[in-house]
């Protein structure tokens, strides 16, 4: 028995000394068969197959195997211990997380993002900013602000060409750094600060401003005090002058700070400051009275060809796009201020305030219908007077019904005497425009040439039809539509004095039938504007009482055909 027990493989010994003892698996021939018939049994469980494919899968996307470099298999348990688990990571130390599928994804997108925007490169941030934004910008980055404008923006954004360059409202930081170290340069080292001279010098060296802006500006600055300190100068340049166009900085100069506009008000004391400084109207200090009205003509003047709205609020664009920073320093420069065709001259003043005072007969400083009707001889037609009354053109503003104030009479006389500037030509146009669309057809003019030929009939003149008049005032203006004439097309006509004299100024429009050909050759070679021309002669016919005016008026008598206004 002994034998047949000793010849069993485990014969003679327990259950623990048979675990502890290596068995020599090459001495049972079928051992291999057993265990492959086990390994077949093991992979047909449902738990090995789940393990498999969840290892096939991690070797497929590149993570590294749990249990390496353990052969052995692992439980279903051990391999579902998720990757992203704490006790898988803290065995993972060396080797990044995995990432899902969707983080790749996204991850990937990123990347192909930040390529893009280093292929961009600059350009697809933000288009350039202010120096002011900039040096924010690199004293402290804001990635969320720095981000958003390229993704809004796209990819694209830098192969767009600029169409379109804003014109700078601020000025570089080295013009600005170069404006400040002149300014405090300019100030005594010492001093309590400037007094009114050395403001001066400031005022028109280091910013460019007329003379005569001087007093009023440094008396807002000062306050009340004899001298403008350091610190006041560097505010008030910081707040006000920080602008490249000069004009723009006198625009800001001459303006209420509480407003954006200026009005008609603002330029007061500047023009009062004028008056009392310039050599050219040192005469006028005798007479306060023709002083406010000299002043309250250069105001008029300067609103009817700048500020093209007409509402007596002139804008920034309007001034910058204007001449009348120019001819401020203009004005400061000559001493003869006759000579400042533009706003100044005062023999312009003495002419549109004579002409108001001939018609105003009753000298209540307004005048009515019938007082605008005796304008050069009856010359315009009641319709368009009426029109004018209407306020067609422009809402009168004397304050008392069917009454024409002096500023309602500027602007008429300037518009009648130069028909041909932009600001006339909307003027009649609105006259004419009885319904208001915006275009001159047939019944508009008709309108208005009803009277003219009436007038004609009355003074035994030969009769020009409607119709023949209608089909030369057509060829005249050349518009785009037939029978609809709009502003546009009068303005790029450049005969917008002879259309509008046709259908409601008579005497003007008999004068352009019967012209000289030898006097116009003159007019067009004198270089005067017809408003110039207009108001030369009317100067010299109301100081024609005078000695020097009289002989002007010889002098002259020559030169010019006084006929067309007579
Ligand atoms: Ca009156
Ligand atoms: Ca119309």
């Amino acid at each position: 028995m002994l034998d047949s027990n000793s010849k069993r493989p485990f014969g003679g010994l327990d259950r623990e000394s048979r675990k502890m003892q290596r068995v020599d698996l090459e001495g049972f021939a079928h051992s291999k068969v057993k265990l492959n018939e086990l390994f077949l049994h093991w992979l047909s469980l449902q738990s090995s197959q789940e393990l498999i494919t969840g290892l096939l899968n991690d070797v497929a996307e590149a993570r590294p195997l749990p249990g390496i470099p353990s052969a052995c298999p692992q439980s279903p348990t051990a391999n579902s211990s998720s990757p992203t688990s704490p006790r898988s990571m803290q065995g993972a130390n060396y080797s990044p997380p995995p990432r899902s599928p969707k983080n790749f994804r996204n991850n990937a997108n990123r990347t192909a993002d930040h390529e893009l925007m280093h292929l961009g490169g600059d350009a697809l941030r933000s288009p350039p900013l202010s120096p002011s934004v900039l040096h924010n910008r690199n004293i402290a980055r804001q990635p969320l602000i720095d981000s958003q404008p390229e993704e809004k923006r796209g990819r694209y954004a830098n192969a767009i060409p600029t169409f379109f360059t804003p014109k700078a409202t601020v000025i570089s930081a080295s013009q600005a750094d170069m404006e400040l170290l002149q300014l405090r340069q300019a100030i005594p080292p010492h001093g309590p600060g400037v007094d009114l001279a050395s403001f001066g010098a400031i005022a028109q060296g280091l910013w460019r401003f007329p003379k005569f802006f001087n007093k009023t500006i440094f008396e807002r600055l000062a306050q009340g005090g004899d001298v403008v300190t350091e610190a006041q100068l560097v505010q008030y340049w910081q707040t006000i002058l920080q602008h490249p166009d000069p004009s723009a900085r006198a625009f800001n100069a001459i303006k209420s700070p509480d407003r954006n506009v200026l009005t008609k008000e603002d330029f007061v004391p500047f023009v009062d400051e004028l008056m009392k400084e310039h050599p050219g109207l040192q005469f006028l200090k005798e007479t306060p009275e023709f002083q406010e009205r000299y002043g309250e003509t250069v105001v008029a003047r300067i609103f009817y060809s700048v500020n093209l709205h007409g509402n007596g609020k002139m804008t920034l664009s309007e001034m910058v796009n204007s001449n009348l920073l120019e001819t401020m320093l203009g004005v400061d420069q000559q001493p003869d201020i006759n000579l400042v065709n533009d706003y100044f001259s005062y023999e312009h003043f003495y002419v549109i305030y004579c002409k108001f005072w001939e018609l105003d007969t009753d000298h209540d400083f307004l005048l009515s219908r019938d007082d605008l009707l005796r304008y050069t001889n009856h010359s315009l037609t009641y319709r368009v007077v009426e029109r004018i009354f209407g306020g067609a053109p422009r809402a009168l503003t004397s304050g008392v019904e069917d009454r024409m104030g002096y500023e309602d009479f500027i602007w008429f006389l300037l518009s009648e005497e130069e028909k041909g500037t932009s600001q006339a030509i909307d003027y009649w146009f609105r006259c004419l425009d009885m319904d208001g669309d915006t275009k001159l057809s047939p019944p508009d003019m008709l309108h208005f040439y009803t009277e003219q030929l009436h007038r004609m009939e009355c003074m035994s003149q030969e009769i020009v039809s409607f119709e023949d008049i209608l089909c030369q005032l057509t060829d005249m203006i050349c518009p785009e539509v037939q029978a609809e004439i709009t502003i546009k097309d009068i303005k790029a006509c450049q005969m917008a004095p002879c259309f509008f004299n046709t259908l409601f100024n008579l005497n003007k429009f008999l004068a352009f039938e019967q012209r000289d050909p030898f006097t116009a050759r003159q007019e067009q070679a004198d270089d005067m504007t017809e408003w110039e021309r207009f108001a030369r002669h009317e100067y010299l016919r109301l100081t024609a009482d005078e000695e020097e005016g009289e002989d002007l008026m010889d002098d002259l008598d020559g030169e010019l055909d006084y006929s067309l206004y007579k």
